[in-house]
């Protein structure tokens, strides 16, 4: 907690540090109710800071020192000043050796940042600025040092000592117990540092680099999840693989480690060479976890394996810098998953994602450029602007470059700032030198917060034969950015005859077409591009793929769109095309109209196309989520929005009812005479399986109520078991709801991350009620306040996922979630700022809403103590 005011921190004040560590020796005496830790750094002057020797000023947050030396020089009490945040010292020459030992107390460390416990053993979290609550350091990335660790704790409950880098030595002392020694060759910033202790097993393998060095992979667990390792493992190998054929990254070590961690805050972490997880982004077994949770496992060892280069070898000067590591890295892992799925429906995911949540982040009061110029408390900046929309500016580089000078630029800023800690610049100067090329205007995407508009309008003149298409771009202001400059916008576009056919695109000027696809690049606030050769007036396909993060406008008709559904060659496209139809029709029908059956027809056809992949089908038939729409409402009403996509949800799968049970029928008969593959093909089958029982349940019939009691009885595996789980949750059908959760919790209530999902799907649901059954839940003893997990399966899936529940117009719903965030403000501060996203949003609700809301943000704000990373978000949100 702090005692001060909070700082805000901002870019233009960097500064290089006046002090290098060349050399990091750490050991570490792990007790049950303390631990000792005995640092020996050596530093130097850092010459490019000039001459003369400043006082030396090191983190160190939460410890307690018990003795410290400047070239074996015991210092006395007056040598050194401690205060609250730091350790200051006055260097005697230009290289010197610094040892301090300290006393710590991970055993009550909550937060879960620095060294915590977690279940039964030791680990770390360093990211951002946990190592200074370890040990006193120069804690900023651009401080790259070389790592010895030794780790000392009781054998027998203790077997596992791991930290970074290759195991060197080990060997037992007296009283049971022993110690290990790790070396990491490669210089790192404090933050990828990690230490874990434990007893622990593992599953083991290997992979042989494209240069034929052979790398041991291991991942650690305790012991009842020795069996859910398989998945992760094979993720991890064609995650190496595919770096070293899609980058040309070699992984540089002899090992590769992962350690699964209950208690965790986010997903996981890259640390070099031991990456430490969240379980839930581990462990996966067909019989435990969903086709989602496959996939997101897929996802997150790829992430942390990309690390290794864009994040660690070539690490960020200072925070404000995220993005280089994190865009990056997003963009990175999601190519992979591409590759190793459908690309189309990865693309919808993240699209939906990203509109949904990161364009909301945008619109609200944490509104921050990709590289933030200031921030009270970091750990707040770990967005989805910085994350999301980091990738999607990485990935217009990629349009803009394609595939063949991307990679020239990757590869140059690999090789010219291995071993450094970098900036955004470098980066878009690395692609910028491979190329040719100039960003400067582009670079606007990392100082300019907001998601532009770009308002489209067309112009055919059939006797000239040319169409022309005029883009008007704008940007709302944001905190602290009342006007923007014009973006570099690349939109992506192909154009449609009457059949449906793509025509040559050939522009003024040109000498001929050049094929049917192509990407302009908007750069003025208004821009005309003119198609010469345009043989009827065409139907634009524009903003392909979502090439770019902004939000477009045309005004096409109803038919148009039905068209597009049907015959765009770009399949994200026709999913786009079905969502702007049902947000049209949905936005009237949260106006009190009737529903515009043009929808349901087109929904019949994509229902009924055997040819279309299953996975298509089942996102085309997803109507935008509710919290989709609440983004897309100048002033949104939560039981209008609700109460509207319901009646369209039941009134579709009235119309529909055969085609839906003829494809339920047919995908449960396939998942029955097949066992459980975690292949792109069965995972689609499964996903239109369960999006028609979705549909086919809104009709309370006993028929659909005996399917999904049957799903749920028979399914071999969670993707079908949660799917009938949910929908009889959601259902009317109240002892049978009973009965399946009952059997549900009987079956897995020894198995954390399954009781995760059996919170979630009960908090989230919208039936009456939902703040009974989420404060009944708290009382579960499988639920506890301590485990992020937890928190966010039953509190967090509450406020994002049930909007009807938690905006009950009595205020029940924002009154209980600022009760649990005022407690979790002591416990876990990290948690506890993520938590108060939906309260953040109060500007979308009516004024009745808006005064709950702001009251309750006031309540926190006024109730002690607050740590930092709530301060921040509280007072931004109120001002
Ligand atoms: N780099 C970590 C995030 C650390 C968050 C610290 N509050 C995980 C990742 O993005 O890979
Ligand atoms: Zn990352």
């Amino acid at each position: 907690m702090r005692t001060d005011q909070p700082q805000t921190i901002y870019l233009k004040d960097y500064q290089a540090p006046e002090y290098l560590i060349e050399e990091t020796r750490l050991r570490f005496e792990l007790h049950d109710d303390q631990t000792l830790v005995h640092a020996e750094l050596q530093l130097q002057r850092n010459p490019a800071r000039g001459a003369g020797l400043p006082p030396l000023v090191l983190h160190g947050e939460e410890l307690e020192l018990l003795a410290v030396a400047l070239d074996d020089q015991a210092l006395a009490a007056g040598d050194y000043q401690v205060e609250a945040g730091s350790l200051t010292l006055q260097p005697q020459g230009e290289a010197f050796v610094l040892k301090t030992s300290v006393r710590i107390h991970p055993e009550s460390n909550t937060a879960l940042e620095g060294l915590y416990v977690s279940g039964t053993m030791f680990c770390t979290q360093c990211e951002a600025e946990g190592f200074r609550k370890i040990t006193y350091y120069l804690d900023r990335p651009d401080v790259m040092s070389v790592f010895t660790t030794t780790v000392e704790a009781d054998k027998a409950r203790y077997p596992i000592l791991l930290s970074n880098g290759n195991p060197v030595a080990s060997g037992d002392t007296e009283g049971g117990r022993h110690w290990a020694t790790w070396e990491d060759p490669f210089p790192k910033p404090a933050y990828l540092f990690a230490l874990v202790a434990g007893d622990l097993w593992c599953v083991e393998d290997s992979y042989r680099t494209g240069s034929g060095r052979d790398v041991a992979l291991r991942i650690y667990v305790e012991p009842e999840n020795i069996s859910k390792l398989q998945h992760a493992m094979d993720s991890l190998k064609k995650s190496m693989r595919w770096d070293e054929d899609v980058y040309g990254r070699e992984y540089d070590l002899d090992i590769f480690m992962i350690v699964a961690v209950n208690d965790f805050n986010m997903g996981a972490m890259e640390n070099k060479g031991l990456n430490i997880f969240n379980s839930s982004a581990v462990l996966a077994s067909p019989r435990t976890a969903t086709d989602a949770a496959h996939q997101r496992v897929e996802a997150i060892v790829a992430h942390e394996y990309f690390h290794n280069w864009s994040g660690n070898r070539v690490t960020c000067r200072d925070w404000f810098q995220l993005s280089l590591k994190e865009g990056f890295t997003v963009f990175r892992d999601a190519g992979f998953s591409s590759d190793m799925n459908s690309p189309t429906v990865k693309r919808i995911e993240d699209v939906a994602f990203l509109r949904t949540n990161q364009f909301a982040e945008d619109a609200g009061p944490m509104a921050h450029p990709v590289r933030p110029d200031h921030f009270i408390e970091i750990s707040n900046f770990y967005t989805l602007t910085v994350y999301e929309k980091g990738a999607e500016v990485v990935r217009m580089l990629h349009t803009l470059l394609g595939p063949d000078g991307f990679r020239k630029g990757t590869d140059l800023y690999f090789e010219r700032h291995d071993g450094q800690a970098v900036t955004c610049d470098d980066f878009i100067k690395a692609l910028e030198d491979a190329n040719g090329a100039d960003f400067s205007q582009f670079k606007r995407w990392y100082s300019q917060s907001g998601t532009p508009r770009l308002a489209v309008s067309e112009q055919y003149d059939a006797a000239a034969r040319t169409y022309r298409l005029t883009f008007r771009q704008s940007c709302p202001p944001t905190p602290g950015q009342p006007t923007k400059e014009p973006f570099v916008i690349p939109v992506q576009l192909g154009l449609l005859d009457g059949q449906g056919r793509e025509l040559p695109l050939r522009l003024e000027g040109e000498a001929a077409a050049q094929g049917t696809d192509r990407v302009l690049s908007v750069t003025q606030a208004e821009q005309t591009f003119t198609f010469v050769d345009v043989p009827e007036r065409p139907l634009p396909s524009l903003l392909r793929g979502f090439s770019a993060p902004v939000k477009l406008s045309f005004p096409y008709s109803r038919e148009q769109l039905t068209f597009l559904m049907q015959h765009d060659s770009d399949g994200f496209n026709r999913w786009d095309a079905g969502q702007q139809l049902a947000v049209q029709v949905l936005q009237e029908m949260i106006a009190g109209q009737p529903l515009d059956t043009r929808l349901v027809e087109a929904l019949r056809t994509v229902a009924a196309d055997e040819s279309l992949d299953p996975a298509m089908v089942a996102e085309m038939l997803s109507l935008p989520s509710e919290a989709y729409l609440v983004e897309l409402s100048e002033q949104a009403d939560p039981g209008a929005i609700h109460g509207a996509r319901r009646q369209a949800r039941r009134t579709i799968a009235e119309a529909l009812r055969d085609v839906l049970w003829q494809r339920y029928r047919s995908a449960r008969e396939e998942s029955r005479a097949t066992p459980y593959q975690a292949s792109a093909d069965h995972i689609a089958r499964r996903s239109l399986q369960n999006a028609a029982l979705g549909y086919l349940m809104l009709l309370e019939e006993p028929e659909a109520r005996d399917a999904a009691l049957e799903q749920f009885e028979h399914a071999d595996n969670m993707t079908e078991r949660l799917a009938a789980l949910s929908a009889l949750v959601n259902s009317g059908f109240e002892q049978e709801k009973a009965e399946v959760l009952a059997r549900f919790f009987e079956e897995f209530k020894a198995d954390p991350l399954v009781m995760d999902t059996w919170l979630s799907v009960q908090a989230s649901s919208p039936l009456p009620g939902g703040l009974a059954r989420v404060q009944a839940l708290m009382e579960n003893p499988v639920f506890t306040l301590k485990n992020p997990n937890k928190v966010r399966a039953l509190i967090g899936a509450f406020a994002n996922s049930n909007l009807v529940n938690f905006h009950a117009e009595d205020g029940s719903g924002y009154r209980f979630l600022a009760d649990q965030i005022i407690t979790l403000n002591r416990l876990n501060p990290q948690i506890a700022s993520r938590l108060l996203t939906p309260l953040t949003r109060w500007k979308k609700y009516g004024p009745a809403r808006q005064a709950l809301m702001r009251a309750e943000l006031e309540r926190i704000l006024a109730s002690g103590e607050l740590s930092s990373d709530v301060y921040e978000v509280v007072s931004k949100s109120l001002a």
